[in-house]
């Protein structure tokens, strides 16, 4: 005997992509057809498996009075109804497609409408849901009206004839896991809920079905043609170009083509016999000509970001508001391309880049990569009974989002493998939309790509490429090459950035990169600030690899979204000696007109003069040599000089204000005067102290205690660096993974010896050894103290003995303030940077606290160094380097940052802990990608530096 599950639920294992519902089309709002949001409150009701309950509750008087309330769109489990998991490939359940557990959370959603008043009699009407994970079936006042999968698509139910005034029952059924979760594994949380819109629709008689805008732009005559094809017959009309044609019909005139730099948009309308519809009409053509992606004639360099829907509070069931952010942050970080990782976004984000100018890449809702743990063996996408549930996915990205002007690309999902499905989705998209390019990253021989796509690809591999040395099929040695994934934003980087992009300007086969990803998805959460994987007890999870972001999870820009912004500049400043500067204009498509440009003159670090300076409107692509003014006359002697010219926009725009920086470059003058103190003062010992101008030593060990007044625990040489995710690397990256040596090497627990006070005539000098137990490495260290009776110089001499295998975390010295607070510095500011991250960082002169200098990641780790600093004040002291130095202070140590695994574990003890380095090793990108580049490797060797100590004034 054996038993079944009752066939009601069948169809959640069952690969096809559901029943019942309408064909896919168009998205969009109309201009006079009713439609009615059913987003709010809902009655919910969750249930440990898929037959728990049965489907009495969809009955019209079924009485949910003790039921939960959910707010729709979101997800049960950010509304206390069970928690979130979170993998990145591995499928949180047995793998046994497409059968899914018996445990599978389902939750049960009840809606109770009236129809408005004004709602018409006659006409039909439709039900859309425009997201739901990962299946749902759908009840109308008791009927069966379908159940679907595709959790990021949009699904209509037409349900005309079941609609009454008042009393309207929609009843939905979610269950967490289907057959469609196969389909989604990306690597995000597990989030299951109806997390998009569901609103009804009229549809008069005589409306629009579905749509397709075709604009397209000749950019030899400068004419855009646009035909808009329609189910139901009607006109087109465009006022602006005085265009008025049957639907059908071609219209050739002369248009402002868009692009992501000049996304002119026309607005027009597609009028039927029941029914108008507002177009915003993009002329654009996307082509692959001479082994290149050009639009509208020429070829673009993309410099992307790849988006997460994600918000810290409600994942990914997003408001209007923060998806314009989302957009205005990127235009404001002079990002022009996203690539929606990994599925169709809501639609309204599309709307946004059509309107801001974003390329878009949209990618289709599919990711197989659990299947990578046997092989590929089983996996969908070479399955042919899964077919019809990938092109179901496929067409419902297309039709849902081809009058997007923004929408370049399509892309057929995200490691899914090889394999049929995957040409037959290719196969289908191309039929249908000829006007777009196709990606897919996971097959090399690029069978059904336009473009060569890997991701976090080596840099000297993605030169070869750019060579053309790469090999690989005929078909891929003709193609573009881009990295759609590439820059893991992981805690404390992106390194190496800048050295991507020298590249990318360098080959024209290589058209950009997309860095992964956008925003942290840490949660909201009261225990931590923020969580990530393994904060909800998940049995498998990823830890914090979902927070990989440039933007903090509450949207803050990250030091890698500065550092990105300013290695992707539009405009660049080259400084030819001292007197011209050489202006580029690196956009694709616009010229200079939109920016004002200004210089500024700075001595030490301040701003003594500054002005405008005239920049021609130069066209993209082009240079001219730029004339500063008179360097001012009023320099202190001896200061340090440098030019600062900046490119700001000359008036409002629709993403940011007139006055909004772009783009910026500094040129130095006259060199920095190192600091000199003369070796005037003799040590004099006491009996528990020596003094030495204004300092005092430990007599018995030599280490210093005050000075001037101000007193200084626990100075002396540091190697370790709480490692970040980048040190850490990823399991499979197949270089040496630095963190992890470092700690075998017991970097984190190094002991100093000490060998020798010796007090002569000008100098006090404490040799030490310094190395960790088990080893025989260590660091011979010398502390080299002189004065000249008011300042304090300390010169560390350092030489590794033995073979040192890796490059050091840091060398410098830390040591302890009580009482420190505000902090300023004359070097790199604002924001924090690292001998790989450092592009963004401004010479300047800057003020903060020591809050303040700490860089928020998710999981806590090394940060917050500011670069090239000159000198720097806290605490009542006054520091300068020779040579210049990294600067760090934080209200905990390096032990305790290094132990932290949330925000919430860094509690601020009485000590301010300082670290001036002479060096850090860079930080790359191996949590899921190459290490620091070689030039950025802080080798161990023979070093010695100095720091001056002085009351600060
Ligand atoms: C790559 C994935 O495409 C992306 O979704 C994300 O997981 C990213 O890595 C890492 O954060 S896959 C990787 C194994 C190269």
């Amino acid at each position: 005997m054996s038993f079944r599950t009752p066939t009601a639920v069948d169809y959640i294992e069952n690969v096809s992509p559901g029943s019942g519902a309408l064909p896919p089309r168009a998205w969009y709002a109309s201009s006079d057809a009713k439609c009615l949001s059913l987003n709010g409150s809902w009655s919910f009701r969750l249930s440990p498996t898929a037959d728990t309950e049965d489907d009495a509750f969809a009955e019209p008087g079924y009485d949910a009075g003790d039921w939960d309330r959910i707010a729709v769109p979101g997800h049960w489990v950010l509304q206390g109804h069970g928690s979130p998991i979170y993998t990145n490939h591995l499928y949180p359940f047995p793998v046994d497609p497409p059968r899914v557990p018996t445990e599978n959370p389902t939750g049960d959603h009840l809606r109770v409408f009236d129809l408005p008043h004004d709602w018409p009699s006659d006409g039909g009407a439709v039900l859309r849901f425009d997201g739901v994970e990962s299946c749902a079936r759908v009840w109308l006042n008791g009927t069966d009206i379908g159940e679907f999968k595709g959790s990021r698509l949009p699904h209509e139910f037409a349900v005309g004839h079941l609609l009454k005034p008042a009393g309207n029952v929609l009843a939905v059924r979610v269950h967490q896991w289907s057959a469609g979760s196969y389909l989604e594994d990306q690597d995000q949380w597990w989030l299951p809920g109806i997390f998009r819109d569901v609103t009804l629709l009229h549809r008069p008689a005589g409306c629009v079905a579905d749509f397709f805008v075709r604009a397209s732009y000749d950019h030899v005559t400068g004419k855009g043609t646009l035909r808009v094809d329609s189910d139901v017959e009607g006109r087109v009309t465009v006022s602006a170009l005085d265009i008025d044609a049957a639907t059908g019909e071609p219209v050739t005139v002369p248009v402002r083509p868009w692009t992501a730099e000049t996304p002119v948009l026309y607005d027009g309308v597609l009028t039927t016999e029941g029914e108008r519809v507002p177009l915003r009409i993009g002329f654009r053509t996307v082509e692959l000509s001479d082994g290149l992606i050009r639009v509208n004639g020429r070829p673009v360099l993309f410099k992307g970001v790849n988006r997460h829907e994600w918000h810290p509070e409600t994942g990914r069931a997003l408001d209007l508001e923060t998806m314009r952010e989302d957009v205005l942050l990127m235009k404001r970080h002079n990002l022009n391309a996203v690539r929606t990782s990994h599925y169709p976004p809501h639609p309204a984000f599309l709307a946004l880049c059509d309107e801001l100018g974003l390329w878009v890449i949209d990618e289709c809702d599919l990711e197989t990569h659990g299947f990578t743990e046997q092989a590929w063996r089983d996996n969908p996408v070479d399955d042919d009974r899964w077919t019809p549930a990938l092109l179901d996915r496929a067409a419902r990205m297309v039709e849902r989002d081809k009058n997007h002007p923004s929408v370049v690309v399509w892309s057929l999902g995200n490691e899914a493998g090889t394999g049929r499905g995957l040409t037959a989705m290719a196969e289908w998209i191309r039929a249908r939309d000829s006007s777009r390019l196709l990606h897919y990253e996971g097959d090399l021989t690029c069978r059904d790509t336009d473009m060569y796509s890997r991701m976090y690809t080596r840099h000297g591999e993605v030169e070869r490429i750019g060579r053309g040395l790469d090999g690989g099929t005929l078909k891929r040695r003709q193609l573009p090459f881009i990295l759609c994934e590439y820059g893991h934003a992981m805690g404390n980087g992106p390194g190496g950035l800048s050295d991507y992009q020298r590249i990318f300007e360098s080959y024209d086969r290589l058209q950009g990169g997309f860095v992964w990803e956008w925003i942290d998805h840490g949660i909201k959460d009261e225990r931590y600030g923020f969580a990530y994987g393994g904060d909800f007890g998940e049995e498998l999870h990823d830890g914090n690899f979902v927070c990989d972001g440039l933007l903090f999870p509450d949207r803050r820009p990250s030091p890698g979204l500065v550092e990105y912004k300013k290695v992707i500049e539009p405009i660049r400043f080259a400084g030819e000696g001292a007197t011209t500067v050489r202006v580029t204009n690196r956009h694709d498509f616009a010229d200079l007109s939109a920016f004002a440009f200004e210089w500024s003159y700075q001595a030490d670090g301040a701003t003594i003069a500054s002005g405008p300076l005239p920049v021609p409107a130069l066209a993209p692509g082009e240079s001219a040599e730029v004339k500063l003014p008179e360097p001012p006359a009023d320099v202190p002697d001896g200061a340090e000089t440098q030019w600062t010219v900046r490119a700001l926009l000359a008036a409002d725009t629709a993403w940011a204000p007139k006055d909004h920086v772009v783009a910026w470059g500094q040129f130095p003058v006259a060199a920095r005067q190192l600091p000199s103190v003369t070796q005037s003062a003799a040590p004099v010992p006491g009996e528990r102290l020596i003094t030495l101008g204004p300092a005092t030593f430990d007599a018995r060990t030599g280490a210093l205690r005050t000075i001037g007044g101000v007193a200084v625990t626990g100075l002396r040489l540091d190697v370790w660096r709480a490692t970040t995710d980048n040190d850490d690397g990823a399991p499979w990256q197949p270089d040496v993974r630095h963190g992890l040596v470092w700690r075998k090497l017991g970097l984190h627990r190094i002991h100093h010896r000490l060998d020798a006070v010796d007090l002569t005539d000008d100098a006090l000098t404490v040799r030490t050894r310094v190395a960790p137990a088990a080893r025989d490495l260590a660091l011979t260290t010398r502390y080299r103290w002189s004065s000249d009776g008011t300042r304090l110089r300390l010169t560390v001499s350092v030489s590794p003995e033995g073979d040192w295998p890796v490059p050091l975390p840091r060398l410098g010295i830390r040591f302890g303030l009580t009482e420190a607070d505000r902090v300023r510095w004359f070097g790199g500011g604002p924001g924090e940077g690292y001998p790989d991250t450092k592009s963004a960082s401004l010479l300047c002169r800057w003020e903060s606290t020591v809050d303040d200098l700490q860089t928020p990641y998710v999981r806590p780790q090394e940060n917050g160094a500011r670069a090239d600093v000159r000198w720097a004040e806290l605490g009542g002291l006054r520091v300068e380097g020779d040579p210049e130095f990294w600067f760090t202070a934080r209200r905990w140590t390096t032990e305790h940052l290094d132990a932290a695994a949330h925000r919430t574990d860094l509690v601020p003890g009485d000590t301010v802990w300082v670290n001036l380095d002479h060096g850090q090793h860079g930080i790359g990108s191996q949590s899921c990608g190459p290490g620091p580049l070689p030039q950025y490797h802080l080798n161990a060797g023979p070093a010695e530096f100095s720091f001056v100590f002085s009351v600060a004034d």
